[in-house]
Parts: C-alpha cells; sequence; structure tokens
C-alpha cells in the first residue's frame, strides 16, 4: 500500500483523516477502504494498464480510488467533468488510456474503445483474496492533468510522486499546517488546487473535508465551527465567502484561504482584514503541483498586487531574451525545484538548458525579490479558475464555412472576472446561433463565447497579427 498512508496507520490508526458532510473515517478506516477498492478494482485491470483515468467530480468514492490506485502503482489521468466527451477523448487517446473509472452520474457517456467503470461497477464486484502491492518509487509518475497550450491542443502535465511531496513540504512550511488542520477540499481534485489537499493529508497528517460541490454558506458554518481550519479558494469562490461570513465570524481555530489562480484586489483584501480572515496569497500551475511562490498575510497590505516570495527549494528568476532581469524589469518568469514537473506526455519539453521551466507568464521582482505576474505570453483567459486558450475555441469557430476571421479575448466579468467574447468576420451563409450552437458541442461550456461581435474586419498590427490588444474591453 501507499507507504505515506502506512506510516500514518503505525503512528496514528484513530485519528480521523478524511470529513464530508456526513460521514467521517479515521486512518485505520481510510486503509481499509483502499485495500478493499484495491481488491475489487485489479479485478478490471491487467498489469498490462500503467496508466488509468478517473472522471468524478469530489467524493469519498473518488479518495479511495485514487488512494487504491497509487497504492497499485497505476499512474492517473484526470479529466475535468466540465469537458465535452469531444475532448475527453483526444486527452484518452494523447495518454493511451483503456480505463476510466467514472462516477455513476457521469456513466452514460461513451468513449469508444475504452473501458468505462463506474463507481457502483467496483463496489459490485467480489473482493479478490488477496493482492501484492507494488514497491513505491518516489521518482513514479503519480498524476497526469492536462494544460492547453498556446496551439490549442493540450499537454499532459506529468507530476511525480516527488513533486506532490515537496509541494506539501513546501505549504506545510510556509502556511504552518499542523496534524490538527482540517483542509476543506471544494477545488475539483481533477485540478492540482484539489488534488494537492488530498496529497497533504497523506503527507502531513492533517485531516481533509471533501465538499461535492463548492457552498459559501457551508464552508463559512464549517469554519464558524472550527471543523474546518484552512481552505483553497479561487477568487469567484473568495467573493462569495465574504458574502457568506457569519455575524459571529470564524473559530479561533480558523487558520487561513490559500488563494490561487491571480491576485486578490485591493478591495476584496481590505474586506477580508475586516472580517480578520487570513489569506495568502499564491501563484502556482499545475506543472508546479500547487503553489510555489506565496505572500505572506502580514506582507498583504505593503505588497498589494505581488504573488509574494518563492516557496524553500524554489528558484524564480524572470528572463528577457536569454538575460536575467533586474528588480522591476518585466521578463518571463522561469522557475526550478522539487516541484516542478519534468515534462509534458509526447512532447518536448519547455525547459531550458540550465533547468528551469519557462511558464509563459510575464512579471517582475520589486527590489524585495517580491514576485508580481504582469500579464501572459499566451493571451491565456481564466474563468472561475478554469482555463480558456483563445487558440482552441478560434479554432472552433474557424472550421466553420462562412467565418473569415474570428479572434477570441477576455472580457470582464463581475461572476467569473473574466469570460472568453468572440470576435467574427463572416459571410450570410452562417449566423451566430449556428456558431454557438457548434462552440456549445464541442467545447466545455466555460470555454464558449459569452458574447459574439460581428466586424468587418479584424484589427492588425504592422507585421499584419491580429490586435487582440484592441479588442479588449477591460
Ligand atoms: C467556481 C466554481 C466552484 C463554480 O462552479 P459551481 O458553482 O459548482 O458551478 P456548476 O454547478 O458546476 O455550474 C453552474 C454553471 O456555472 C458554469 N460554470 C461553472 N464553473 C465555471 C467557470 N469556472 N467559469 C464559467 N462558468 C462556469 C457551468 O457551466 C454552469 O453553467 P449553466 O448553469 O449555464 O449550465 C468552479 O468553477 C470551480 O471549482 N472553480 C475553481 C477551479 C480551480 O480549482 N481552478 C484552479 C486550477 N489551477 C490550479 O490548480 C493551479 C493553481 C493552484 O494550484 C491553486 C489554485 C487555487 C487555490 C490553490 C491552489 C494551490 O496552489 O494549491
Ligand atoms: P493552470 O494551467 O490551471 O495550472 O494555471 C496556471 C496559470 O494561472 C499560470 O500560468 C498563470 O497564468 C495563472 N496564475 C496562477 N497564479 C496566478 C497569480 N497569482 N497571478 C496571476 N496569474 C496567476
Ligand atoms: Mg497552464
Ligand atoms: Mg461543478
Ligand atoms: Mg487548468
Amino acid at each position: 500500500m501507499l507507504p505515506w498512508l502506512t506510516a500514518q496507520l503505525e503512528t496514528h490508526p484513530e485519528k480521523i483523516g478524511l470529513y464530508t458532510i456526513n460521514q467521517s473515517w479515521t486512518i485505520a478506516e481510510i486503509a481499509s477502504e483502499v485495500d478493499e477498492r484495491a481488491k475489487r478494482v485489479m479485478v478490471f485491470l491487467s498489469q498490462n494498464d500503467k496508466r488509468v483515468a478517473i472522471l468524478s467530480h469530489n467524493s469519498s468514492d473518488m479518495y479511495f480510488l485514487i488512494l487504491a490506485l497509487w497504492s497499485l502503482g497505476k499512474e492517473i489521468v484526470f479529466l475535468n467533468t466540465h469537458l465535452t466527451t469531444q475532448e475527453l477523448l483526444y486527452q484518452l487517446e494523447d495518454s493511451g488510456v483503456k480505463t476510466i473509472f467514472v462516477a455513476d452520474d457521469l456513466k452514460e457517456k461513451n468513449f469508444n474503445h475504452v473501458q468505462l467503470i463506474s463507481f457502483s461497477d467496483i463496489h459490485c464486484q467480489p473482493l479478490l483474496d488477496s493482492i501484492s502491492y507494488p514497491t513505491f518509487s518516489v521518482d513514479a509518475t503519480a498524476s497526469i492533468m492536462y494544460t492547453s497550450g498556446t496551439t490549442g491542443k493540450p499537454k499532459g502535465v506529468i507530476q511525480t510522486f516527488r513533486n506532490h511531496l515537496a509541494s506539501s513540504m513546501g505549504t506545510q512550511k510556509n502556511m504552518n499546517i499542523t496534524a490538527q488542520d482540517v483542509w476543506g477540499c471544494s477545488v475539483p481534485m481533477f485540478h492540482i488546487s484539489g488534488l494537492s489537499i488530498v496529497v497533504r493529508q497523506l503527507v502531513i497528517g492533517c485531516g481533509v473535508y471533501i465538499f461535492e460541490k463548492f457552498d459559501a454558506s457551508l464552508m463559512s458554518r464549517l469554519f464558524k465551527t472550527g471543523d474546518i481550519t484552512v481552505s483553497s479558494v479561487v477568487n469567484v469562490m473568495l467573493k462569495q465567502l465574504l458574502q457568506a461570513y457569519p455575524k459571529q465570524g470564524y473559530s479561533d481555530k480558523f487558520k487561513c484561504l490559500l488563494v490561487g489562480g491571480g491576485p486578490v484586489s485591493k478591495e476584496m483584501l481590505q474586506d477580508c482584514f475586516n472580517k480578520d480572515i487570513t489569506v495568502i496569497q499564491s501563484f502556482g500551475m499545475t506543472e508546479t503541483c500547487s503553489q510555489v511562490v506565496a505572500l505572506g498575510y502580514d506582507d498583504a497590505l505593503q505588497k498589494i498586487g505581488s504573488s509574494g516570495l518563492p516557496l524553500d527549494g524554489i528558484s524564480l528568476v524572470i528572463r528577457k531574451d536569454d538575460e536575467t532581469c533586474e528588480p522591476m524589469e518585466i521578463g518571463e518568469i522561469l522557475l526550478s525545484g522539487p516541484n516542478i514537473s519534468p515534462g509534458y506526455l509526447n512532447k518536448s519539453s519547455s525547459w531550458t538548458t540550465d533547468g528551469y521551466f519557462k511558464t509563459g507568464d510575464l512579471g517582475y521582482l520589486d527590489e524585495d525579490g517580491y514576485l508580481y505576474v504582469v500579464s501572459r505570453l499566451s493571451e491565456l483567459i481564466i474563468s472561475g479558475g478554469e482555463n480558456i486558450y483563445p487558440a482552441e475555441v478560434e479554432q472552433c469557430i474557424a472550421s466553420l464555412s462562412g467565418i473569415m476571421e474570428v479572434a477570441v479575448v477576455g472580457e470582464h466579468d463581475d461572476t467569473w472576472g473574466e469570460v472568453p467574447v468572440a470576435y467574427i468576420v463572416m459571410d450570410d451563409t452562417i449566423d451566430i446561433e449556428k456558431i454557438s450552437e457548434t462552440c456549445l458541442n464541442s467545447l466545455a461550456k466555460y470555454k464558449c463565447p459569452k458574447k459574439y461581435y460581428v466586424v468587418d474586419a479584424l484589427p492588425r498590427t504592422a507585421s499584419g497579427k491580429v490586435a487582440k490588444r484592441l479588442l479588449v474591453n477591460e
């Protein structure tokens, strides 16, 4: 079995490790559930099935399955439940996965030649009498998560157990997490924001409280009672938590909120201060296995807009044209350290010859070494914590006849922060309804443009590239 779990079983089997709204499990109970799952799951898998996928919302079933598959030495491809079948098929093909474990409410999907096993199929299986767990290797691949690229084609980010371990230890130190903390997990476990919480339970020994769905009033109530002490959120969730803040405030046991995906606005930060909610702002990516740069709460008001300082063991440089930038000078953010993914599946790497991962984000360091992220090289749009690469949406629209030109950009949105909108040059053989329908059929809903602007031409730079900057309505 996974050594991180057996180590806890030896030292504190009776400690509660997992909570959901109506149940809790001690470490001994978790280990028993995991062993049972492993014995049932193996009925469906051959030794050659090195890599399998999970398609599920957060649940205790998903949690036990992750631990069972890791115990069995399987690499897990985590699939985003918002994606369409077409988008998922690309990831399944690229990763060569032949078996998907799927939550019961998603089992109607059909993926051609892929074996689909629902969570209740697992429960119905008789147990194998005994199984032998393989030897654990910290350098083995634990998880693969797809993130879209500038080309519009998603890339599978490889995350090893060592990446996860380093990330957990960095978080334990920078946020002072102890075994007494209980981490609320309402961000999806198919993103690194959520999966890193599962790993923290295993490595740090804290508790994890799984929410099937983000619910600001439930989370606020649990902060008030002290049943959860810390949680990870994106901006949209923080905004809802501020609205749901209970009159009596949070319990003394409340520690902090880890906010990722973008800086917190001055207004929201002030509101957090007024309500005595400690927030840790951070910079992290799927490729960095969760946060790698974080802003301590004491610094928050002096360093508004900053993501903070690199965590222990992380080296961060800003480079422009292969030269290291001076303080305050903008360049690409480069990172190295044990958290950083070894690479993408089936792709050549984005790493420099001296071992730095190129983030594709532009930023600068101030005189004190604090990071400020200013923009993205890739025109990435982030809606409620979900990434949208314009190229992917543009390719979908451009594939239709009657479309001459299309550009997708982000527009400010009060709910989601940013949403995609499309500027289109088209003839009268096609209409917006058809375009919208095509997008909804092929792309996850959050990627579909919220507005379509029909224009006569797209603005161009002197060199002929579409001048997207001129299209963006702030
Ligand atoms: C904000 C969330 C919770 C909203 O989802 P909710 O309320 O559950 O909505 P649904 O019921 O699923 O759908 C209702 C309607 O809303 C649409 N919709 C849902 N989500 C979005 C969205 N993001 N943008 C636009 N529309 C959305 C649905 O389509 C549906 O529409 P209708 O009604 O028309 O059918 C949810 O979006 C959420 O969980 N967001 C967060 C995702 C996340 O975790 N992102 C982070 C990914 N990045 C990383 O993991 C790297 C950074 C990192 O590690 C990190 C990030 C954050 C915090 C900590 C860390 C860390 O360092 O550990
Ligand atoms: P993902 O690919 O989902 O892991 O998202 C990672 C991307 O989110 C980064 O490459 C950044 O573009 C963006 N991001 C993450 N944290 C921050 C932050 N603190 N400020 C601005 N952008 C961020
Ligand atoms: Mg990315
Ligand atoms: Mg959802
Ligand atoms: Mg992503």
